[in-house]
């Protein structure tokens, strides 16, 4: 265990989607920790099959071996981000890809940290597993190992996800592998895991494999949420796999599309009576890598809404937001910006390639709002019937979103004390206690007459120092 400094106490995770070691370290020190990010989430970090031709995103949830070295960097890359990161408050979550290891039908034997394996004849034998470690036909009933019915259990937890070779999660040996690569990272620094095709996985097995889980270097059990996608229902609804940890919230970044495509003064009862799981067991977000392919949600082609609906859940009281910071495609299978031979390069958030959403100035100033709110329930709500909304926190912070082609001016009742705020959507607080964008003025009665522009927002807070011009 290394020495580190304290976690900043934050939850809300930065979703950094395929951004490489030394990219998610600078973004810690620079972005993250100041920001007040609590925790960031980094994609698949074990070694990965690596095709012949292009290098789609993809290869990374075709693990070849639990070795470190990988499309992101090398294990000591890994290893100085992880601390880079601790260093700076946050916490570190990984995508952790242990329902499957690479494709049957792929023909590549090549990997990115050097792995020796051979996907056709279940052969990988860095870990080492043979084809004895994978679920063939039975337990799978389909003679060509893939799924048909996706509201069977045995099928979607015993047969073969897209082609992926499918983890006999039920052999003590396979557990201790799984338990291993991720105690590796745990021993490493890492706090968490974001578990991928959980639906996959059976409920049994994966408590198996977290029991055997260390605690953090934080002294804290990892947190775990599982990609859990809706649909199924009894056993494979996201409800029954709450007993091993979190859910990531499909359904709230699907509604929330609806809303910002609708009428957000609906959103004024979102929460569990729209569907949702229970907010403490709920990872929520507007999008993530699938759905914004799937364009099932809002991404970063949305423009304002993107962000509005980010400003939202880091204002809203449910669940643990995320904020999501992928790259830009043009087509679903695109590499992420990366040299020659498929190695990911440095994230660069000023040439268009890549979306930096974590750092736009109002969402990551929602972040220190955020947690400036935490424990205060939403008061003083108000909406005009349509696409404007406004809501405080206790007497801590208050948020007006304005989701329509018109400006709203009103005097909204913010609930904050008498005083001079800076509207962190466009402003910072400079250690003199100045605002570096627009101020607005709150009266003795909580009132504040303001005006906020089509398709943006208004966001005062409680600050120390105090914003004082
Ligand atoms: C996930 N969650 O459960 C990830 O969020 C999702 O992005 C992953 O799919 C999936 N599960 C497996 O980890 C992605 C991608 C797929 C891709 C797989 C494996 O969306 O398109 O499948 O990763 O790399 C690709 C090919 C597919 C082929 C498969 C196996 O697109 O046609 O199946 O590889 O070779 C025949
Ligand atoms: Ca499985």
């Amino acid at each position: 265990a290394q020495a580190v400094a304290a976690p900043n106490g934050g939850d809300v995770i930065a979703n950094l989607f395929e951004w490489n070691w030394n990219s998610v370290a600078a973004e810690c020190t620079n972005v993250l920790g100041p920001k007040g990010y609590g925790a960031v989430q980094v994609a698949p970090p074990a070694d990965s099959i690596k095709l012949s031709g292009a290098h789609p995103w993809w290869e990374v949830y075709q693990p070849v071996s639990y070795g470190l070295n990988s499309r992101m960097g090398t294990e000591a890359q890994f290893k100085a981000m992880v601390t880079a990161c601790h260093n700076a408050g946050v916490k570190v979550y990984a995508d952790a890809v242990i329902n499957h290891t690479a494709g049957v039908n792929q023909t590549s034997t090549s990997s990115y940290g050097g792995a020796t394996f051979n996907p056709v004849g279940y052969s990988y034998a860095n870990i080492p597993y043979s084809s004895a470690d994978f679920h063939g036909s039975p337990p799978c009933p389909n003679s060509n190992l893939g799924i048909n019915d996706w509201n069977n259990v045995t099928q979607v937890q015993e047969c073969q996800l897209l082609s992926l070779s499918d983890l006999n999660t039920e052999s003590d040996y396979v557990r201790g592998k799984i338990a291993g690569y991720l105690n590796s990272m745990v021993d490493a620094g890492v706090d968490g895991f974001r578990v991928d095709a959980a639906k996959h996985v059976a409920q049994a097995d994966m408590a198996n494999i977290l029991s055997r889980l260390h605690s953090t270097v934080w002294g804290a059990r990892p947190y775990v949420y599982q990609e859990i996608f809706p649909g199924s229902s009894g056993q494979l609804a996201p409800a029954a796999f709450e007993g091993n940890g979190s859910v990531l919230e499909f359904t709230y970044a699907y509604k929330l599309k609806d809303q910002f495509n609708g009428s957000i003064a609906n959103l004024k009862t979102f929460g569990a009576s729209w569907g949702l799981e229970p907010s403490d067991k709920s990872a929520v977000m507007v999008t993530n890598h699938d759905l914004e392919r799937d364009r099932t949600t809002l991404t970063y082609n949305d423009g304002s809404k993107y962000q509005l609906a980010h400003i939202f859940e880091l204002a809203w009281t449910y669940g643990t937001p995320q904020v999501y910071s992928g790259f830009r495609f043009a087509n679903k299978d695109d590499s992420p910006p990366a040299d020659a031979n498929g190695y990911v390069t440095d994230t660069n958030c000023s040439n268009n390639t890549w979306t930096c959403t974590d750092r736009d100035q109002g969402i990551a100033n929602m972040v220190g709002w955020h947690n400036a709110a935490r424990g205060q329930s939403v008061a003083n709500w108000w909406d005009n019937g349509g696409n404007a909304i406004a809501f405080s926190r206790g007497d801590k912070a208050w948020v007006a979103i304005n989701n329509s082609a018109t400006a709203v001016t009103q005097t909204f009742t913010t609930g904050l004390a008498a005083g001079t705020y800076c509207n962190v959507i466009h402003g910072d607080v400079t250690a003199a206690g100045t605002c570096t964008g627009g101020t607005v003025t709150v009266d003795a009665t909580g009132k504040a007459t303001t005006t906020v522009p089509a398709g943006d927002a208004v966001a005062l807070y409680t600050q120390a120092p105090p914003c004082t011009a």
